[in-house]
């Protein structure tokens, strides 16, 4: 057993898993409808020498420099979609606003049957996960007895799962467990294995807790190009308003005026009031207005968005460390929450994402999208393993009730393909 699993440990620290990190996610709505490609981050080592990325035809115009400006040297990095307009950024016709997204559409994806639970939504959205686990299971298992040879051939299928070397063993182990030389049936792996996924899930998710003596309670969301931030912000932002809570947004994101507008959009749609400046406009300098708006107008709750950005861009995680800096000019405890939303689909790079935005931004929580996109869905297994962070909320879809609190053991219920 050590052997074995030292060759995996090796195998995953040499990149040999992390290499297998997928893309499936595609382009999303927003993406198609604004003709953007769905940026995913290329799979990518944690820190990297600074390599500058290609340059987009029509890059976005540089922030101008406030009195405590950043100056980043470059706006995040966008590869230009089939579909860019040939305009300048500042000519950029209004963003089409997105049926899914029209402002008088009640608060569900198009949709016109009632919409499913949300158990049926993550189960189908896990479902990827959940067949590529359950078919390992069971090809391994039927009709064969347990030993070291099927334990090792579960963990291989738990590796590539993205679960983590250390949880697939600790399974293989639980299954072993008094069965050698025994048939176990494939319902019962997966009984085991949703068990020792739920007990590692268990400590991490924990809710989001708006604090309501802080008026606002600012949440700061970051993360990588493309990753779901604005998404998330406008389902977060539809779930507190459903709460009663005044809620203000702020358009962090002031490289791309089609970021601006697909907040606005989410504003409109919510009824929440969305602080924007002009593209190009300082991201600290924002913030700062941002705060003392929404504190002026008695928000409850700030959510403020902001550019993607590749975790080894040293220049824009600073900028990162400014807005935080800035805001707490005017409250000395904001942010109260900064959120890392992560792209399921990025597998292991998610496990370095979290590391540097948890270093440079006091991420002091996560929120994992596009389960529904990807067959590997246990990577938010590894992190909770790994980095121990709350987990807030999960996505497992594009629509406003895509997203919800994240709940260990329907989470490990679902990955195994079992019943809730
Ligand atoms: N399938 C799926 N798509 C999602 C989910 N969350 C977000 N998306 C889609 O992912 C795409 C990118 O989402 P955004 O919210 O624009 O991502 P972002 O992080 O704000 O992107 P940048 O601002 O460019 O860094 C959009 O098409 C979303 O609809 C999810 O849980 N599942
Ligand atoms: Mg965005």
């Amino acid at each position: 057993m050590d052997n074995r699993l030292s060759m995996h440990a090796r195998m995953a620290s040499s990149g040999v898993y992390g290499s297998m990190a997928e893309n499936e996610g595609g382009k999303g709505l927003f993406g198609r409808l604004f003709g953007r490609s769905q940026q995913q981050p290329e799979p990518q080592p944690p820190i990297q020498p600074e390599i500058p990325p290609a340059t987009p035809p029509e890059a976005p115009p540089q922030a101008p420099p406030g009195p405590d400006a950043p100056t980043p040297e470059a706006p995040p990095f966008e590869p230009p979609g089939p579909e860019i307009p040939s305009a300048s950024p500042m000519e950029e016709p209004p963003a089409p606003l997105p049926p899914e997204l029209g402002a008088n559409e009640p608060l569900r994806a198009g949709a016109e049957s009632a919409p499913a639970s949300w158990w049926t939504r993550l189960r189908s959205g896990l479902s990827r996960s959940s067949s590529s686990i359950g078919q390992g299971v069971a090809s391994i298992f039927t009709k064969r007895k347990l030993g070291a040879d099927t334990l090792e051939e579960l963990e291989d299928v738990l590796i590539r799962s993205d679960l983590g070397v250390a949880l697939a063993a600790r399974i293989a182990e639980s299954v072993g467990r008094g069965r050698y030389d025994k048939t176990i049936d494939p319902q019962e792996v997966r009984e085991i294995l949703a068990a020792e996924v739920e007990a590692t899930l268990t400590p991490v998710a924990r809710p989001l807790v708006i604090d309501g003596t802080k008026q606002p309670f600012v949440i700061l969301v970051v993360g990588v190009n493309g990753s779901g931030k604005t998404t998330t912000i406008g389902k977060i932002a539809a779930k507190l308003v459903r709460e009663g809570k005044k809620v203000s947004l702020a358009a962090g994101d002031t490289f791309r005026a089609a970021a601006i507008e697909q907040l606005k959009i989410w504003g409109a749609r919510i009824g929440a009031p969305v602080i924007a400046r002009d593209q190009g406009s300082d991201a600290a300098s924002l913030a700062f207005e941002a705060l003392t708006e929404a504190r002026e107008s008695g928000a409850d709750v700030l959510l403020m968005d902001t550019a993607g950005r590749l975790q080894n861009r040293t220049e824009l995680m600073a900028e990162l460390e400014k807005i935080v800096r800035v805001m707490r000019k005017v409250d000395a405890q904001a942010p109260h929450a900064v959120l890392l939303v992560l792209d399921a689909t990025v597998g292991q790079n998610a496990l370095s994402q979290v590391e540097i935005f948890g270093r440079i931004a006091g991420v002091t929580g996560l929120v994992m999208t596009k389960l529904d996109g990807t067959a590997r869905g246990g990577i938010l297994v590894a992190i909770a393993q790994k980095h121990q962070l709350p987990v807030h909320f999960i996505g497992v879809g594009e629509g406003v009730e895509d997203l919800e609190p994240f709940e260990a053991r329907d989470f490990a219920r679902a990955i195994a393909g079992l019943d809730a």
